[in-house]
């Protein structure tokens, strides 16, 4: 047993409940980002079963890094082959995108990005041949750990990872920290508001990404309560001193030195704190021939009211 990990076994009787909702939901709306769908989802969500409900308040009010829902089954063949672009997925009426989003919806709100995947809710994360050699959830090389949108005030509070097939088990490598291990100099250090984190969104060019950053700390809070941005690659590390190498250094180590793996089956979601944990994925072959593995994603906030004055005209839940 990983003591990160927060396990929720759903029951028959509640994967019935779960599967009548969805069906009348795929009935009521056309696709997990029709605008009428999303502007109720939450309260969609009350219909869940209570017993679920409660397990991931637990989940979140007893600050587990990561929680796993198991005992939805495996509909993959339903889905079809794993597509080869995530233009080419016009099936968000799916089940399982439903399934993905309600249970998004226990642990915030579900929010997209105008730059990612066209705003799209769920997002797709399979492999993609002209992706192969980048550092994204659809490339193949080594993903080095990271959180997400580290140079976002709007980051996801959680990330969701659903999966839909993964017959290979190719894992994702996952760390929490244990941030009392790191030395009270480097903690002073990390927590100074000097740090240049580059956005890491893929559409950028390097003249574009060099314009856009922002200057934060990277870690924030104190004692059992620390939060950080994690992402060295968007680091700009030409700007620190020695003292601040170091710390950065420390941290890395740490944040390396306790990955495990999350391998996910069809069926199963999990639910990481973007906060606490960071997450990657070692290199792999990818066949691209239909059966490769396929993850949705989704991105959720806490605070969206924060920030509901950003979000797109006429696009509910998409923010820049
Ligand atoms: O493929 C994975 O397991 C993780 C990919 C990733 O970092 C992401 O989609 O945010
Ligand atoms: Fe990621």
């Amino acid at each position: 047993m990983n003591p990160f990990v927060y396990s929720i076994e759903l029951s028959i009787s509640e994967v019935d409940e779960i599967q009548s909702l969805i069906g009348k939901l795929q009935a009521r709306y056309h696709s997990t980002d029709d605008h009428d769908f999303v502007s109720v989802l939450p309260e969609w969500v009350e219909s869940l079963p209570a017993r679920l409900r409660i397990e991931l308040k637990k989940f979140r009010y007893q600050d587990y890094p990561l929680v796993i829902i198991k005992g939805y089954p495996d509909m993959s063949e339903t889905m079809g082959a794993t597509p080869n672009h995530w233009k080419d997925v016009y099936n968000t009426n799916s089940h399982y995108d439903y399934y993905c989003c309600l249970m998004s919806s226990l642990c915030g709100d579900v929010v997209g990005f105008s730059d990612l995947q066209e705003g799209k809710l769920v997002q797709e994360i399979f492999p993609i041949k002209q992706d192969a050699n980048k550092q994204l959830g659809t490339g193949a090389v080594n993903l080095l750990l990271h959180t997400e949108d580290t140079s976002l005030d709007y980051r996801a509070d959680y990330l969701g990872f659903m999966c839909i097939r993964n017959n290979y088990r190719i894992p994702t490598c996952v760390s929490v920290p244990n941030f009392s291990k790191l030395s009270e100099k480097t903690v002073t250090i990390l927590k100074k508001n000097k740090f240049r984190i580059f956005n890491d969104r893929p559409c950028l060019s390097k003249e574009e990404r060099d314009e856009n950053y922002t200057i934060c700390p990277i870690l924030t809070g104190s004692g059992n309560h620390i939060h950080m941005r994690y992402d060295p690659l968007y680091l700009d590390k030409d700007a620190l001193n020695n003292e601040e190498r170091e710390a950065v250094n420390e941290l890395e180590t740490l944040t390396e030195a306790t990955v495990f793996d999350l391998v996910l089956s069809p069926g199963e979601i999990a639910f990481i704190d973007n906060y606490r944990c960071a997450h990657g994925r070692k290199a792999y072959q990818p066949k691209y021939d239909g059966t490769d593995r396929w993850l949705k994603r989704t991105q959720i906030l806490t605070r969206l009211r924060d920030f509901k004055h950003m979000m797109l005209p006429g696009r509910i839940n998409v923010l820049p």
